[in-house]
């Protein structure tokens, strides 16, 4: 039977990750950690949960000892402008949190999951279709991180034979919990003040391509890559998956087909804005598709349809 320790289970991935890994392995199988657990009672009071720095090793190790899990998530960190803001935070955050639950996953025998990004690429990596593997120089201190991350994470399944898995995400898009410190909030941001006020300035210029992914299929892929057989992974810690490349205008489009007056307008935020031009512009997600049979479901209409959807029906609740 698996169990399950989430980091950062209640930020942007951890919170939708950890009710859908309760539906399929139980409740009692998953542990929900977080430093903070303020504002998600709903979620801390729906299953086992416990309060976790992880930059604290031992903390982290008696937990999973505390509960004998059999499979580290782990998904605490600094998003790139955050990472940006404060780079020293984010290096001990990232790295020092990144190697704790690493030595946790091989002191207790226990697969493994973190997950890189598109952040992991820089200005000399091809920007169209970028491929698995080619130039990884980025220029940003959250990228160094998902660099540095895809390496350790390859050298504990090569050193110590820890079963180690991770994908290259794209900006995600959720309705659920909405992300902190991203460059490509603007794609969640947008949907919000569409319904809100039918307008939005976004901070990232016109023409930025990036890749996004809708938060259903980034979790589809988590798990299949994690219930992969072994044998088929040979990018195992870092397979480029995307869905969809998409500049702003492209999601004001979409948003026009429900809210026809919808108006987008720009004040370019040069610090978000410089991170997006360092990285690609698509990824070529093949060796996804070819070791572990994935393929995203949601495009940008399908995705634009029920975000609006299920946004209006939870702004229709949001106490005021
Ligand atoms: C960020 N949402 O903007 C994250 C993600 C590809 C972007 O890594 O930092």
């Amino acid at each position: 039977m698996k169990k399950i320790l989430i980091t950062g289970a209640l930020g942007q991935i951890g919170s939708e990750l950890l009710l859908k890994m309760r539906d399929i392995y139980g409740t009692d199988q998953v542990i929900a950690t977080d430093i903070k657990s303020d504002k998600h009672q709903g979620l801390v009071q729906s299953g086992p949960y416990e309060t976790l720095d992880v930059t604290q090793a031992q903390d982290m190790f008696h937990i999973a000892q505390k509960y004998q899990v059999d499979t580290i998530i782990h998904l605490a960190a600094l998003l790139s402008a955050t990472a940006e803001a404060k780079p020293l935070l984010a290096w001990n955050l990232n790295m020092g949190g990144l190697v704790n639950a690493l030595e946790v996953a091989r002191e207790l025998r226990c697969q493994f999951f973190t997950p890189s990004s598109i952040g992991a690429f820089g200005p000399s990596t091809p920007k169209e279709h970028t491929p698995q593997v080619t130039i990884q120089r980025p220029t940003t201190m959250y990228g160094v991180n998902k660099v540095a991350g895809e390496l350790l994470c390859d050298y504990y399944f090569y050193k110590f034979g820890v079963d180690t898995r991770g994908l290259r995400f794209p900006g995600l898009i959720s309705y659920v919990a909405p992300p902190g410190g991203g460059t490509t909030d603007y794609a969640v941001d947008i949907y919000y003040e569409a319904l809100q006020k039918s307008r939005y300035t976004s901070y990232i210029a016109q023409g930025t391509y990036m890749d996004m992914m809708y938060m259903p299929d980034a979790l589809r892929a988590i798990l299949a890559l994690m219930e992969s057989d072994p044998a088929k992974l040979i990018h195992r810690n870092a397979y480029n998956v995307t869905a969809m490349s998409v500049q702003p205008e492209d999601f004001a489009q979409a948003i026009r087909k429900y809210i026809p007056n919808f108006k987008l307008d720009y004040k370019v935020d040069p610090i978000r804005q410089a991170i997006a031009d360092s990285w690609p512009n698509s990824l070529d997600s093949t060796a996804a598709r070819e070791e572990w049979g994935f393929s995203a479901t949601y495009d940008l209409d399908k995705m634009t349809m029920d975000m609006l959807d299920k946004l209006q029906e939870k702004l229709s609740h949001k106490v005021s």
